[in-house]
């Protein structure tokens, strides 16, 4: 019997929290792996590639800059992928309200660099464009769908819609097998401090060390609907699985307040929120998403997917690995008031 060739997986941001799930992932379905990251990654491994410890082995990193088509052409033409993850973007909504430039430089041409070199180089390489929620913006329906109009509230945004209408061309254009995920919050032990859940579940574990006294935060009536990143990226690779390429919601179809998270992630240690949390006007941002709600109905049917991690599970396992981190015992306080 002649054995099947071995898939070739390219990930773009594979150092950040989805990157290091799906590489995982297609490590465990017999892909071989490879990875485009900055220069200084590979110079200063101990703190950059921190979440691909445990199958750093087993990938191949290529340094690149998705500011230059020259590199990303000559990475692209190496590893001739059969299938590429495009994850790599400025990805904190708040930032990009400081540095709307380079948010927009970097995501949008990014985005086209990466999408060119494909089609130029390995047309038959399937693409997988990481589109946002954030890219509704101020929706005009709740839940959101594939249907929904676009309307978004920050340069992070515009620059995911820019990203998200780049694919949809190549795809009608050239006939690439291109699609985009439209991901809802996603969040893991593996998320980066800046984002709220992480933010708060670190503070929490923090807290109960005896690190701080309290935490400070902006909005917390914004609504999300957060799901787990490990099934999410699961989502990623079923799109590029299909046999035409399409755009998907991916979400758990419930929302909650930033108060309902800090309120649970406290509460898992035995502390009242209240007691800690101070508003600040100052991490407010300029223009705010105020309620996001995903309905994932055609990636059931047609993929096949649906999240099983819940909202209180998710919390939980947030505030528990972060709480290891700092060698506290967080079912030590649970029954405390
Ligand atoms: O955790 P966040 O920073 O995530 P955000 O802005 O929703 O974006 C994330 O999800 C998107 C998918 O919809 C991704 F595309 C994007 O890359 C990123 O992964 O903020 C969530 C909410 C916001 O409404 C924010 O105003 O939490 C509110 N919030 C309140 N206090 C805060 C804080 N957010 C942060 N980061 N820090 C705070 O102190």
């Amino acid at each position: 019997m002649v054995p099947m060739p071995v898939r070739r997986a390219m990930i773009s941001g594979i150092t950040g929290q989805d990157g290091s799930y799906i590489a995982e992932l297609l490590l465990s379905k017999g892909y071989e792996v490879h990875g485009i990251v900055r220069r200084v990654a590979i110079e200063d491994p101990e703190h950059r590639l921190t979440r691909l410890d445990a199958i750093r082995s087993r990938i191949h990193v290529h340094a690149a800059s998705l500011e230059s088509y020259a590199s990303i052409h000559q990475v692209v033409a190496q590893v001739m992928p059969d299938e590429c993850y495009h994850l790599a973007a400025q990805s904190f909504v708040s930032y990009s309200f400081d540095d709307e430039f380079s948010t927009l430089n970097a995501n949008i041409n990014g985005t086209h660099y990466l999408l060119a070199a494909v089609k130029n180089i390995v047309p038959h390489c399937r693409f997988y464009f990481a589109g946002s929620s954030e890219m509704f913006g101020k929706a005009e329906e709740v839940p959101q769908t594939e249907r929904t109009r676009f309307h978004p509230r920050s340069t992070y945004g515009i620059s995911k819609v820019a990203g998200f209408e780049l694919t949809r061309n190549y795809r009608e254009a050239y006939n690439l097998h291109a699609s985009s995920g439209i991901l809802f919050n996603h969040e893991s032990p593996r998320r980066g401090f800046e984002f709220v859940t992480r933010k708060i579940t670190s503070g929490v574990a923090r807290i109960l060390a005896g690190r701080s006294k309290e935490l400070r935060l902006g909005n917390l009536e914004a609504k999300r609907d957060w799901g787990h990143a490990r099934e999410y990226v699961y989502g990623m690779w079923l799109m590029l699985q299909q046999d035409a390429p399409d755009d998907y919601v991916i979400a758990t179809g419930e929302t909650h307040t930033v108060s309902e998270f800090a309120e649970l992630a406290f509460a898992h240690v035995g502390l009242n929120w209240r007691d800690y949390i101070v508003p600040d006007a100052d991490l407010f941002r300029p223009a705010e998403v105020n309620l996001l709600l995903g309905d994932a109905s055609k990636a059931r049917t047609k993929l096949g997917w649906s999240h099983r991690i819940g909202f209180e599970e998710l919390v939980r396992e947030m505030v528990e690995a972060d709480c290891r981190m700092l060698g506290v015992e967080p079912k030590a306080r649970t029954t405390a008031s």
